[in-house]
């Protein structure tokens, strides 16, 4: 039988297959590269008793995430808070970066709206403008709990952002009763407390899977020629081409179209200082081949 893999623990493997899920151990072949599977993985299972089966195979991958670990990604939901933590924009930027490179549907979820800080007020608007699907929800009131659904149904999504911004929260409000553990945002740092410490997919009633996931503050960005940096900033895009030299980085070179649209107030300083700094971490890649 035919199934998704929707979480592991404890060397079990939890699969969803014909509407049951079956709790599976790995098929001996497979034992030394239980690395390998990963929540959103198809497999075939086959039972061994009520409720129980064996992995019998890995069926080939669509996407591979690493962080967070998903397999068969199709939709990133980018999740930072309006308050409490303050919102990471090169975290966020980074994620959206990522989320480009790798070709996923994307939307940007400013959650806590009930608890906004004035300072972070324009940031949903900024990321609109840019051209990112943005909504401002709220957990605990329902605020865009409606359109968070809808933006789900139907396709393998993960919700990806640091700790205590209110991800398994959101889950709880789209899904009452299924209870996923929530942990306060800590009183000194701001931060979250890692309360999520494992990937669990949940099946959406009107279809379609959502990968709860722990927060994390760090992230690497994929392997990719200089060249294309630019090409995901969605604000730069239409500039290509435009610049003196065909080859321009945009890094203060003669006649630089991104430099022109940045001084005209086209595109956002913090933006165009995440460019440089992704930029230079993929030139460094670039160098340890
Ligand atoms: N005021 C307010 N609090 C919220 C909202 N959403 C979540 N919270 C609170 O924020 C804290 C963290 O929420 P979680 O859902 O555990 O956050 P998380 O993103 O899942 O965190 P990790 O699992 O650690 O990655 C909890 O105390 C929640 O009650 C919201 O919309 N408004
Ligand atoms: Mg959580
Ligand atoms: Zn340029």
């Amino acid at each position: 039988m035919e199934g998704t893999l929707v979480r592991r623990y404890g060397g079990f493997y939890y699969v969803e297959s014909n509407g049951q899920v079956w709790t599976c151990r790995l098929r001996g072949r497979f034992r030394l590269q239980d690395a390998a599977f990963l929540p959103g993985d198809r497999v075939i299972i086959k039972p061994v008793g009520p409720g129980e089966g064996v992995i019998e195979d890995l069926l080939l991958r669509r996407t591979c995430l690493e962080r967070p670990a998903v397999a068969n990604v199709e939709q990133a939901i980018i999740v930072f808070a309006l308050g409490e933590p303050p919102p990471d924009l090169e975290l966020l930027d980074r994620l959206l970066f990522l989320s480009g490179v790798k070709d996923f549907e994307t939307a940007i979820i400013w959650n806590k709206a009930d608890i906004i800080k004035k300072e972070f007020q324009d940031l949903p608007g900024i990321y609109r403008q840019i051209g990112y699907r943005s909504l401002v929800t709220s957990a605990r009131t329902g605020q865009g709990i409606d359109e968070l659904k809808a933006f789900l149904t139907g396709k393998l999504s993960t919700f990806a952002g640091p700790s205590g911004v209110g991800k398994s929260s959101l889950l709880n409000a789209i899904q009452p009763g299924l209870n996923l553990r929530t942990g306060e945002v800590s009183s000194k740092g701001g931060r979250g407390r890692h309360t999520t410490r494992q990937v669990e997919l949940i099946r959406l009633p009107k279809g379609g899977w959502v990968a709860d996931t722990p927060g994390f503050s760090r992230l690497d960005l994929p392997s990719l020629t200089r060249e294309k940096v630019a090409g995901y900033f969605p604000e730069m895009l239409p500039l290509q081409g435009q610049c003196r030299f065909t080859s321009c980085l945009h890094r203060g070179e003669p006649g630089c179209a991104v430099k022109a649209a940045l001084d005209a107030g086209r595109i956002l300083p913090h933006r165009y200082e995440h460019y440089l700094a992704f930029l230079d971490e993929i030139i460094t890649g670039e160098r340890s081949f």
